[in-house]
């Protein structure tokens, strides 16, 4: 017997628009049901005869008819196979879940909230699962078990968080290990990964947002008697990576553009990027991020930019500069805050923070002050407008 172990798909998902643009995200939505489609497909080829749905299959309640009539039409596709589904914390079997709002194709069995079992005879094997019916499980439950009948494959689904102890059902992945089942199939985290042994999270098809870099897809689960394979099946359409551009005070925002393009060309451009740009911007001449953005979707480049670049001055010699003004008061405070931390360990990301408001703080002064290159003209000027 063959089964496919997915979760998370989140059908449904939109992506914010200030993050990929209009288009794109658009475009990213329909490819979460492309891959569905997809994966239906790969089970019509692959001789699948189960396949396991581990929560947020749907994203929300939110879903429309005629969505859901779609999602339905694609499991109809299924020649052999039958889905096993259980609702987890983006899609719990609520008075309002999108569930409620069409009939089902006869290959989708999704399980009633709460603990049950349900049976697959012509495969000997028996599933236990929990289902969700509300949107945070903040204590665990008591860890199922298995069926009594002998002879049968036993398989425990789940939505939960074996990682931290989050309000998504916190549970042992020892104890999931310990409790006598052969395969435990698992959702809610969206990088795949084996927590114990027998104990699974498939992970999502797609990935769903910046952070989740890496491989995305399904496991694949043989059983031929006493035989086992567990298998990763990579299947996403596109990934997100990362990549780091550096950048000097004589760019400009077109140069940075066209130089976060080669770097994606270079590595690949189907893909979804998160650039952190390095370096150091002129000083009072601070780069449109949002802008270098949207030129590189234009150019159907997708990245989100992590501005990481530092104003080019020396505030040392800022401050000797400004002695007895505002802007030497004000980098007097930060220097004075630095030196005065009376155990010596501030935080990093506490220092980050100042650092920033510090730069951005002299940014706003410096831009404020009259040039120095030619104090005449520039007052000259101001007279005669005055
Ligand atoms: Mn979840």
């Amino acid at each position: 017997m063959r089964f496919l172990h997915i979760s998370d798909l989140h059908l449904g998902k939109t992506f914010p628009v200030s993050r990929y643009g209009q288009q794109f995200a658009h475009r990213r939505r329909q490819e979460l049901l492309d891959t569905f489609s997809r994966l239906i497909d790969f089970a019509n080829q692959n001789q699948v005869d189960f396949i396991l749905c581990c929560g947020d299959f749907l994203n929300s309640e939110e879903l429309r008819v005629e969505e859901l009539r779609n999602i339905n039409a694609m499991i109809e596709r299924l020649e052999h196979a039958v889905i096993v589904a259980i609702s987890g914390n983006h899609d719990p079997q609520t008075k309002n879940s999108a569930y409620q709002k069409i009939d089902w194709s006869k290959r989708f069995y999704l399980a009633a909230p709460g603990s049950g079992r349900v049976a697959l005879s012509a495969y000997r094997t028996i599933i236990t699962y929990h289902s969700w019916d509300q949107k945070e499980m903040p204590e665990p439950i008591e860890i199922p078990k298995p069926s009594t009948q002998s002879g049968q494959y036993q398989i425990l689904m789940l939505h939960a968080d074996v990682l931290t102890k989050s309000r998504y059902l916190p549970l042992d992945a020892q104890k999931l290990s310990g409790a006598g089942f052969d395969y435990v199939a698992l959702g809610h985290i969206h990088k795949m990964q084996c927590v114990a042994p027998n104990v699974y999270y498939s992970g999502s098809p797609e990935p769903l947002d910046f952070g989740e870099s890496g491989e995305h897809g399904f496991m694949m689960v043989d059983v031929e008697g006493e035989r086992r394979r567990v298998q990763f099946v990579p299947f996403s359409q596109r990934e997100y990576r990362q990549l780091s551009v550096q950048v000097w005070e004589n760019d400009s925002e077109m140069s940075i553009s066209d130089r976060i393009a080669s770097a994606i060309i270079r590595e690949d451009p189907h893909h979804i990027y998160t650039v952190t740009l390095e370096g150091n911007y002129p000083l009072g001449a601070r780069w449109n991020i949002e802008k270098i953005e949207d030129d590189l979707r234009y150019k159907e480049y997708f990245c989100s930019i992590e501005d990481k670049t530092r104003p080019q001055y020396d505030i040392d010699a800022l401050y000797r500069e400004n002695q007895g003004n505002l802007i030497g008061d004000f980098i007097g405070s930060f220097l004075r805050r630095e030196s005065g931390a009376e155990n010596g360990e501030k935080l990093d990301a506490e220092r980050e923070l100042e650092e920033k408001a510090l730069y951005y703080g002299l940014e706003a002064l410096l831009s404020q002050r009259e040039p120095q290159s030619n104090p005449g003209l520039d007052n000259k000027q101001k007279r005669e407008e005055g």
